[in-house]
């Protein structure tokens, strides 16, 4: 990944970049920062870069031709425009789906303004993107592109370190994490949880879940509101079983798979809730799957289908899913999960929908 950090203060960002894991990722070329100092493109020989506002009022204005020549002098440079990302408090607050979706780019510019702000008429001209880290004022948008830096850097592959790894994160259930303990076994008379040195994973695991859950109603509600179940279903061959699999491990640590294949499952009924996620994996689609009794409350579904779905099938069992009170979101060709690159961009274009 290449950040291109356009500021008045690239020290800041320079800084900031030395030091522990953001420190090593540059070391080791995995990420580059470069910053470029918007005072360099002054169109005025006092390298003045502000001016006062228009209509008057308190504070300066940072003016449209240097933010512009400094954009410009990045973008010049690049085969493919890319994505130019504003920091400010008026921009969407940054969240992890969003961050995840930042972290599929190559390259990535961010616009720090100062003063009051920047010129109107070069953002509409140049940014793509408008991004706040929270519903309060900082005096500049460097620390807001450090946050972006340090979060997207997570997700660059050879950042972390297999320790570090951001492959499970309980933020993309909506979940906060359950506690950790190291030793020792008792601390001032307070015990690790027992479950934990217990050494059954299976039951550590479901303990973990409980934690985590238990702890977003406590100190995130708004959090747990937004969280689903994500349960996805597979019919046909082997192919929709691993397709299945790596989806469903790409949307949630807490993820289960099934598999309709089994005459047992098809013979259920089945009643999915409002906070469940399903997704139908297909790549055969007969009367026996047609027949599978299925209701939902409002529960969303995407509907992924192989080359030997038959689109009109494919068309007859959307609405099947309507009429039984599930809320069809979107479909996908198998295609979009082929590789690693594609089944990341879909599940977070899933997300996204939710
Ligand atoms: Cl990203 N920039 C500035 N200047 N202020 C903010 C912010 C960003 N996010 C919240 N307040």
């Amino acid at each position: 990944m290449n950040y291109h950090v356009l500021t008045l203060f690239p020290d800041m960002i320079r800084q900031a970049c030395e030091t522990s894991i953001l420190g090593r990722a540059v070391k080791n070329g995995t990420i580059a920062v470069e910053t470029v100092n918007i005072r360099d493109f002054s169109a005025n020989k006092h390298n003045r870069v502000d001016d006062y506002p228009y209509g008057g009022g308190a504070g300066m204005v940072m003016e449209a031709e240097p933010v512009y020549r400094a954009v410009s002098s990045v973008s010049e440079k690049l085969e493919k425009k890319p994505r130019v990302i504003y920091l400010t408090p008026q921009g969407r607050v940054l969240n992890q789906t969003m961050v995840e979706e930042f972290a599929l780019e190559d390259e990535l510019v961010l616009l720090c303004g100062h003063y009051e702000g920047i010129d109107e008429r070069v953002l509409e001209e140049v940014v793509t993107d408008y991004v706040s880290i929270g519903d309060y004022v900082l005096t500049g948008g460097e620390l807001g592109a450090m946050v972006l830096i340090d979060s997207i850097s997570r997700f660059v592959p050879g950042v972390l370190s297999n320790e570090e790894s951001s492959q499970f994160e309980s933020l993309q259930d909506n979940l906060l994490e359950y506690p950790h303990y190291t030793r020792p076994e008792i601390w001032r008379d307070r015990q690790v949880p027992e479950v934990l040195l217990s050494g059954d994973h299976k039951k550590i695991e479901a303990w973990r879940k409980e934690q985590s859950i238990l702890r977003t109603k406590e100190r995130r509600p708004d959090l747990l509101e937004k969280s689903v179940r994500v349960r996805s279903l597979f019919y046909g061959t082997d192919l929709s079983a691993s397709l299945a699999a790596d989806l469903t491990e790409a949307l949630s640590r807490y993820g289960e798979v099934m598999d309709f294949n089994r005459k047992k499952l098809r013979k259920t009924r089945w009643s999915f809730e409002r906070r469940e996620l399903l997704l139908f994996v297909l790549d055969t689609l007969d009367e026996d799957f047609f027949n599978v009794s299925m209701k939902g409350h409002q529960t969303p579904v995407f509907l992924i289908t192989g080359e030997g779905v038959d689109p009109a099938d494919a068309e007859r069992f959307k609405e099947q899913l309507t009429s039984r009170r599930f809320r069809m979101l979107d479909t996908f060709p198998m295609e979009v999960l082929q590789d690693k690159e594609a089944l990341k961009r879909t599940a977070i274009e899933m997300r996204k929908q939710l």
